[in-house]
């Protein structure tokens, strides 16, 4: 049903229902399915929030785009559906534009809708009101980008950017409003026909069977196999054929950071504590909706050892076969039927590995999670990451439904190392780009999309990027628990100004901050913890309660190290080594 209907005299004297282009792009986004927008209000797109309200639509604020764009961009990851993320103008509009690109680059759906500015002044660069050419500017950063200029083209330009969005690999989405679209005025019943219900946004890819014979081929010739899973085979939720594939195999797998959890990485074959033994010493490689981008060392060099090494790659884009190595058995398709072709193919009969290769990894994770438990156990005051993380991984095994957000360097490396997943997309984290920021935009998404407890591990600085957004959670009064790791700085609190000058070094922070008392301005619930007893009380009491929390946990600042686990990425001068 349409959601206006005005009815007005006409010339005529007849009456005549009307619609207008606000009405149209709910009711374009309600048909389907769309049902939250995640954004910032402003010209010219404030009445559309509110009359999106209005009708019913969840309109969810954020204090900067930047945010919401991330929101919009895990929604995407977490339902399958696009995620919508609604932004003013020009600055709004570049605001929103670094979560669009996020989402292509990690490959969830997401579209982005901004308000633009009036074409024909635009066009001849004539300084209207936040003027910008966002349609050229948004078409490198994301799969498409459409403009809508007619009210009858509203219905059809949604259903573009939908299929865009979800079908085939996933991304992000430019969908360019003009001002004068929103009140554009047109016979309602016209505009009802002229609204598109998209059906099968993200048709089945079906793998070619010569395609799942010959990845089938390579795998039964493996001496030492071993399964990567990325964050697509999470986002396929195919939970259940992924299960059986490596169940049924019976190969080691390892789990990508936001994978982990799709079997649980306290499953008998997970190698995720043997890493490094089983990308050195593995034979064949199946990569399942993972890349061999800088993450896995582009599939070449020293972590991946000197033995040869074949790979066979499922993924729904053809074009990543071959990226950085060759792939001698691609199976392109979506992940879901791509692996259920699998284990049909691989029959009753299949033989498992041999145990001297599942021996090893065993015996190699054992010893590094026996050798870890120690450190994990300590209740140090300042505390140290493993201090701190071992209470935070006793609270996920307690709870693991509830959604473990992560960002920063040390704080990110260390918990995706520590904190074990028991359930599929339960962790959400820097992605692709390691980017910084998307901790509180992701909290909501993940807290709105799912109503589950949040937990989100933070670095003091990724935090800062985005803390504002306590506000946004205590406003909309979300199950959200932020735990800041807070050793003073960027990666470290203990650099010093080698001038000796009055400025602290560039990657040191206030000392003794009290991050908690932030969440307390708006109403919610901090609290400064100092001990790793202290910091579990503080995070159960927070998942019992739901209420919005804030723990400042303090950490020792000499306690991490140069950039995480990446210090190696850091360019050296060649001069400086001499
Ligand atoms: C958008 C963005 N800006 C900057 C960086 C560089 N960077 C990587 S980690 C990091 C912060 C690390 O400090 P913190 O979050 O406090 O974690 P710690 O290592 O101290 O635990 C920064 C700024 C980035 N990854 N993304
Ligand atoms: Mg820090």
């Amino acid at each position: 049903m349409l959601t206006t209907a005005n009815k007005v005299e006409t010339a005529n004297d007849s009456e005549r229902e009307l619609t207008d282009g606000f009405h149209l792009i709910i009711d374009a986004l309600k048909l389907n399915g769309l049902d939250t927008i995640y954004g910032v209000p402003g010209i010219p797109i404030t009445d559309f929030g509110r009359m999106a309200q209005a009708e019913g639509i969840r309109v969810l604020s954020f204090r900067h785009e930047q945010n919401a764009g991330y929101a919009a961009s895990i929604a995407g990851f977490l339902t399958k559906k696009p995620g919508i993320c609604l932004t003013v103008s020009a600055p709004g509009f570049l605001n929103g534009l670094t979560a669009l690109a996020h989402a292509t680059t990690n490959c969830f759906p997401m579209i982005q809708i901004s308000g633009s500015s009036e074409r024909e002044i635009v066009d001849l660069q004539q300084g209207d009101y936040e003027e910008m050419d966002q349609l050229a500017i948004a078409k490198p950063l994301c799969k498409a980008a459409f403009r809508v200029l007619h009210a009858q083209d509203i219905g059809i330009g949604l259903a573009r950017a939908i299929r865009a969005a979800v079908s085939g690999r996933p991304g992000g989405v430019y969908l360019d409003l003009p001002a004068k679209l929103f009140g554009q005025v047109m016979d309602a019943e016209a505009g009802r026909k002229s609204l598109v219900k998209v059906i099968d946004a993200a048709p089945a890819q079906i793998p070619s069977p010569d395609a799942v014979k010959r990845a089938l081929d390579v795998l039964k010739s493996a001496k030492k196999p071993l399964i990567i899973l990325g964050k697509g085979a999470a986002y396929a939720q195919a939970d259940d054929a992924i299960r059986s594939l490596v169940e049924k195999s019976g190969i080691p797998f390892l789990p990508m950071s936001m994978a982990k959890g799709l079997l649980p990485d306290t499953h008998p074959q997970c190698a995720g504590a043997a890493r490094s033994t089983v990308l050195k010493d593995s034979d064949v490689v199946m990569l399942i909706g993972a890349r061999l981008n800088w993450l896995l060392s582009h599939g070449k060099g020293k972590t991946w050892g000197d033995a040869p090494k074949k790979f066979i790659q499922i993924d729904i884009e053809p074009k990543e076969m071959d990226s950085n190595v060759e792939i001698v058995a691609p199976v392109v398709g979506d992940i879901g039927s791509c692996v259920t072709a699998l284990v049909q193919g691989m029959g009753g009969n299949w033989t498992v590995p041999p145990a001297e290769w599942t021996k090893t990894v065993q015996t190699k994770r054992d010893d590094n999670v026996a050798k870890m438990a120690p450190r994990l156990m300590n209740n140090n005051s300042p505390m140290d990451y493993h201090g701190a993380l071992g209470v935070l991984r006793t609270i996920i095994k307690e709870r693991p439904d509830a959604i473990l957000v992560n960002e920063g360097a040390n704080t990110l490396d260390l918990a995706r190392g520590i904190i074990d997943m028991y359930q599929p997309r339960k962790r959400i984290d820097v992605g692709t780009w390691g980017i910084m920021g998307i901790g509180m935009g992701y909290s909501i998404a993940a807290a709105v999309e799912t109503g589950k407890p949040v937990l989100a591990v933070e670095g003091d600085s990724a935090f800062g990027f985005s803390g504002m957004e306590v506000e946004t959670i205590c406003r909309y009064k979300l199950p959200v628990c932020v735990v800041i790791f807070n050793n003073d700085g960027i990666y470290r609190g203990t650099d010093v100004n080698p001038t000796g000058g009055s400025d602290v070094a560039p990657t040191v922070f206030v000392k003794g901050a009290r991050y908690d008392r932030m969440m307390e301005a708006f109403g919610g619930v901090g609290a400064n913890v100092t001990t790793p007893d202290e910091l579990k009380r503080a995070v159960n009491a927070a998942m019992d309660s739901g209420k919005p929390t804030l723990i400042n946990a303090v950490i020792d600042p000499a306690a991490g190290s140069e950039s995480g686990r990446i210090g190696n990425l850091n360019p050296q001068s060649a001069l400086k080594k001499k």
